[in-house]
């Protein structure tokens, strides 16, 4: 279990989340600069307007899973449990709205990743009482990649859980960019979590380096 978190936690320094419709390149071309600039774990995340569904998104999943696959990186199912069952994904990451963390990691066994998103403390305790392997808290910061993104927190949150003892793998996630890394990491965060900042940068594999190097100067400062 110890060495579980600890691979988790080295996972989640640069986890980078991505759908068709975030993508300035082809969602594959995305994928492979950003596993070269130095992501750490990948999420499948076909959702908002113009998002690609049926046969087309699992094709999508397909190619980006093989990718992973090929180059070392974990993929993640965002929501959708059938999908990450059908594909053998190597975990899902649920939200609040979907079924309770509980059921899932029955579903999938242990041997799969579970991610839960949470907002408050109470929300955080019972993801780990439910068996989460790790914690997304968010929006850090303003974002335009998540239509039904809560109210702006900041840091406080991540701080307020650390502070209570919860020493859970968790990243912040939500307007991160290279420029307001180090606050969230200070918070106690493990990594970041972003959309925009790698899929819609003009040099992808540039873009996820610099955050790559954020996170890791940041933990040690
Ligand atoms: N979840 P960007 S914010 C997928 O608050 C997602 O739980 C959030 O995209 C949450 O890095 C968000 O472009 C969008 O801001 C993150």
């Amino acid at each position: 279990m110890h060495n579980r978190s600890v691979q988790i936690r080295e996972w989640l320094k640069l986890y980078f989340i991505m759908g068709s419709v975030n993508c300035r390149l082809s969602p594959a071309d995305t994928l492979l600069q950003a596993i070269d600039g130095g992501i750490t774990l990948f999420q499948f995340r076909e959702k908002d307007p113009g998002a690609l569904s049926g046969a087309a998104a699992i094709e999508l999943a397909r190619q980006l899973q093989g990718i992973c696959r090929q180059r070392g990186i974990p993929f993640i199912v965002n929501d959708d449990i059938g999908l990450a069952e059908m594909l053998d994904a190597d975990g899902v990451h649920v939200g609040q709205e979907d079924e309770p963390a509980a059921a899932i990691r029955r579903r999938l066994g242990t041997g799969k990743i579970v991610g839960v998103s949470a907002h408050t403390l109470q929300e955080a305790e019972q993801a780990i009482a439910d068996g989460a392997d790790y914690l997304g808290l968010g929006p850090v910061y303003p974002t335009s990649s998540k239509a039904d993104a809560r109210a702006v927190q900041g840091t406080q949150v991540i701080e307020q859980l650390r502070r209570s003892g919860l020493s859970i793998p968790l990243v912040g996630i939500g307007g991160i960019t290279a420029d307001n890394v180090p606050p969230v990491i200070r918070a106690g965060a493990d990594g970041i979590s972003v959309i925009s900042a790698i899929a819609a940068a003009p040099d992808v594999s540039g873009a996820a380096r610099h955050l790559l190097h954020k996170v890791t100067a940041s933990s040690q400062s």
